[in-house]
């Protein structure tokens, strides 16, 4: 991709004070995008913003936003078009799970997760698919996970928010590719964050999976790769998301020989 495309575009984050959000922020400002960064740790947001505005003379912007808050959101994005104009390309990354068996996660675990991962996302798309439309341009990229191609035990719920994430997101590229508004599905293996400071408690998901957790750099790098381009779906390790189309095709099979290994949180 011509590094030039990303130059004075106006990019809106939402999770951006660390993990892959914050990544992506940090490689959108090498490519001269101009950000608004979206969290609910505004110190975090603010140490990032200074840290870019230094090195990359680009402009950054941050709001603390809750997206599960869906009057926040509306204020907010309201606030950030007052200050921009007009957003180019919207990073729906904020997100969390918690590794627990069905019986044991509570409702408002449940809940959480849903207004988080779902609701929030498509309350932040909600605020941009208007001007998008109209304007007849934009990005899309929603963060999802393999958990939204292949759920395991443990994940139940998460898989249930990121296969919600999933569907509207594929909903949502045909229904805008007449407006030529893009719309991309991100779906990372496991990644090294805090993720799992919150998902895995005990750390044995992380113990078991050490061996081919991703990098938040590398992952970042493809998104980044992606923004202004068709690209439909970024599918991390390329490996595993060959496991999602063996599973399609043979989902008792597949089920039966990854036991040992979906077991492995
Ligand atoms: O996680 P982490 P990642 N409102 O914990 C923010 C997906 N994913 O970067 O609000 C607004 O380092 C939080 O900020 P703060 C995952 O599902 C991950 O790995 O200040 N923001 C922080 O900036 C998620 O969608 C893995 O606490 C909220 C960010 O979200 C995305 O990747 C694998 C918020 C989370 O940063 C980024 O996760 C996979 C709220 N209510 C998919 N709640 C993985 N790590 O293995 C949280 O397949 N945030």
């Amino acid at each position: 991709m011509g590094r030039e495309l990303l130059k004075e575009k106006n990019i809106v984050i939402t999770g951006a004070s660390g993990g892959i959000g914050a990544e992506i922020a940090k490689l959108c400002a090498a490519r001269g995008a101009n950000l608004v960064l979206l969290a609910r740790s505004l110190d975090k947001l603010q140490q990032l913003q200074s840290d870019l505005q230094q090195k990359y003379h680009v402009s950054v912007d941050v709001f603390q936003l809750d997206v599960s808050d869906t009057n926040q959101v509306k204020e907010v994005f309201k606030q950030i078009f007052d200050t921009i104009g007009q957003i180019d390309i919207l990073v729906n990354n904020a997100g969390f799970g918690i590794f627990r068996e069905a019986h044991k996660a509570t409702m408002d675990e449940i809940k959480g997760m849903f207004d988080v991962n779902v609701v929030g996302l498509m309350a932040c798309t909600n605020m941009v698919l208007p001007k998008m439309r109209e304007r007849r341009s934009g990005h899309i990229i929603n963060i999802a996970s393999q958990a939204g191609k292949i759920a395991t035990p443990k994940s139940s719920v998460y898989s249930a928010t990121k296969h919600a994430v999933l569907g509207y997101t594929n909903a949502l590229r045909m229904e805008l590719a007449d407006y030529n508004v893009l719309v991309t599905a991100v779906n990372p293996g496991p990644i090294a964050t805090n993720f799992f400071d919150i998902a895995d408690e005990q750390g044995t998901y992380v113990k078991n999976v050490q061996r081919y957790m991703l990098q938040p750099e590398y992952v970042a790098s493809k998104v980044v790769d992606s923004m202004l381009t068709k690209t439909r779906e970024i599918n991390l390790p390329r490996w595993m998301n060959m496991g999602s189309v063996v599973y399609v095709l043979f989902p008792r099979l597949f089920e039966r020989l990854g036991k040992r290994v979906f077991n492995s949180k």
